[in-house]
């Protein structure tokens, strides 16, 4: 492992990353809130270990990242990513406290947003999720926007999703997106995906059909001096498909309980993933699996293309 970038910034590359990084190759950055919050265990260890390795099937190098004891880490090794899947204590980072927690030497995990900046630091420019934060349902009274959307606007970076969770209400999240100038470009299909499900009832502003063409778009936006990143949304396979009306269904109890046990903040989307993790008997996780191990594909095949 190497200590690098900066003398004053705390920075761990794996020794996968660094060998990648001397040789140009193209690297997908994963993150570590999916791992801590999204999923429970032993689920979650299973995903972050297979989406790594769907990402070197495809010619790729993974760089899942989080601050690990006040250490930024690019790129986790095995052991990290098992001990990390078990902790319970762990910050969930994003734009707001990510140098909080390497200033105050804690341990958390990175979402969308903190990946990313993280990512662009490291000067990686694709990341594979399961879906982004956005605008929660009932945003006009809670003011709940996630951190997300804005990191998106501000940042460089590619980030491969299933489309916002169905848990929020994704018109409002694709206004929001228009409003700061992001493109969200659905992969394969003119309809928006909803996280568990193919379709979203909406249709998507932009579409493309193939990873060159996504890695061609980034790099025109580039040459016309826009900044900022780029949402793929890229439907879940119609095996492990959940159909919107029905997960409607469970989506609507779990925002109750919620509401019911004032769950607020940074905790609402946890809490919400869980529920109905119950809810529909483990059903949820299985689709979420699926859905982040195809975006990793998607991932690495954009990474490459852009080499
Ligand atoms: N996608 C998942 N599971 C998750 C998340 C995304 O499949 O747990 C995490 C991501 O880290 C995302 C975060 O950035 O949820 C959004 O949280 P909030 O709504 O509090 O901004
Ligand atoms: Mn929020």
């Amino acid at each position: 492992m190497t200590r690098a970038i900066s003398p004053l910034l705390p920075i761990v590359y794996s020794a996968e990353v660094t060998a990648a990084k001397t040789r140009g190759a193209p690297i997908v950055a994963l993150e570590s809130t999916i791992i801590t919050h999204g999923m429970p265990y032993p689920g979650n260890l299973d995903m972050a270990l297979s989406v790594e390795e769907i990402i070197r099937q495809q010619g790729a190098v993974p760089a899942t990242i989080a601050v690990i004891d006040g250490v930024l880490h690019i790129g986790l090794e095995p052991d990290v990513i098992k001990a990390l899947a078990q902790m319970t204590d762990v910050m969930k980072l994003s734009r707001a406290d990510l140098a909080f927690a390497i200033a105050e030497r804690r341990s958390g995990a990175t979402t969308v947003a903190a990946t990313m900046i993280a990512a662009a630091r490291a000067g990686i420019s694709v990341f594979a999720t399961g879906g982004i934060g956005g605008v929660h349902r009932g945003a006009e009274e809670s003011f709940d926007i996630s951190a997300d959307l804005e990191e998106l606007a501000r940042t460089a970076v590619i980030v491969v999703s299933a489309g916002p969770k169905a848990i929020l209400d994704i018109p409002k999240t694709l206004e929001v997106l228009e409003t700061r100038g992001v493109p969200v470009v659905t992969y394969d299909s003119e309809d928006f995906p909803a996280f568990w499900s193919r379709s979203s009832g909406l249709k998507s502003p932009l579409s493309v059909a193939s990873p060159a063409a996504i890695a061609n778009f980034q790099k025109v936006r580039g040459q016309l001096g826009i900044d900022g990143g780029m949402l793929i949304a890229n439907p879940v396979p119609e095996e492990f498909e959940i159909a919107r009306e029905e997960m409607e269904i469970y989506i609507g109890r779990a925002l109750a309980n919620a509401e019911r046990e004032d769950v607020t903040g940074k905790d609402v989307t946890p809490y919400l993933l869980d529920n109905l993790f119950h809810l529909t008997d483990g059903r949820s996780l299985k689709t979420n699996i699926a859905l982040v191990e195809n975006n990793a594909r998607l991932a690495a095949e954009i990474a490459v293309a852009m080499i």
